[in-house]
């Protein structure tokens, strides 16, 4: 299996983090989105990262590459057996991807990608505006949500993956959870982050 995207990418990692959990052989080409690489192109239809070949079958996305995984490779699986389980697995992942990884991406977008990637300077009101106004409510829900060191079915599983993921960008500009505020969660994305196949994922090449 091939996978393509750098491991800066949040959803590159969501993939990393999961072929580490089941031990899964792969060769990593850490490219950015919308390299000109004609066998990425043909793996990734509309030029974003993550996507993989796998002894021909090419596929796109995240969560569905996650999906494609699990299926393939059941053990330990991302996604719980148990209806409500999986469901809520299901919820965790689609409320990072749509609503707490596009905040919390702007402070590394601004301080990273854009000055160091794009030869733009960042907007530190877009920054501000995340950590202080957009991402509180947002850390306040999963606060709540918290009990124990795996969100769903008392074992480790796609939604930890995805709410954990794009806090590592955070992290690498200077960013984090405030612990005095959100004790619960600071300290599940802390042991998340620090988790073998959170390490491993991090580690892995970025170009
Ligand atoms: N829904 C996709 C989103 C992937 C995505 O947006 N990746 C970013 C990099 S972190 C990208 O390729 N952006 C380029 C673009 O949106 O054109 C997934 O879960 O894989």
């Amino acid at each position: 299996m091939i996978l393509y995207g750098t491991s800066l990418s949040p959803f590159v990692r969501k993939v990393l983090v999961a072929l580490a959990e089941k031990a899964v052989a792969f060769e990593h080409r850490p490219l950015r989105f919308h390299d000109p690489d004609p066998a990425f192109q043909a793996a990734s239809a509309l030029g974003k990262i993550p996507a993989i070949e796998d002894e021909g079958f090419r596929l796109a996305d995240s969560t569905a590459i996650v999906a494609y995984l699990d299926r393939k490779q059941p053990a330990p699986t991302m996604l719980p057996s148990d209806p409500h389980d999986y469901a809520r697995a299901v919820w965790f992942d689609k409320f990072n991807d749509t609503e707490l990884l596009p905040k919390v991406i702007k402070p590394f977008v601004h301080r990273f990608v854009m000055p160091n990637l794009l030869g733009k300077p960042g907007d530190e009101a877009v920054v501000a505006k995340a950590l202080d106004k957009e991402m509180p409510p947002l850390f306040d829900y999963l606060e709540g949500e918290i009990d124990g060191p795996y969100l769903v079915g008392g074992a480790f599983s796609l939604a930890d993956i995805s709410v954990t993921t794009a806090f590592h960008n955070l992290r690498l500009v200077g960013e984090g959870v405030d612990a005095g505020r959100w004790p619960k969660l600071a300290g599940y994305v802390a042991a998340t982050l620090a988790r073998p196949s959170f390490v491993k994922a991090i580690a892995a090449p970025t170009s």
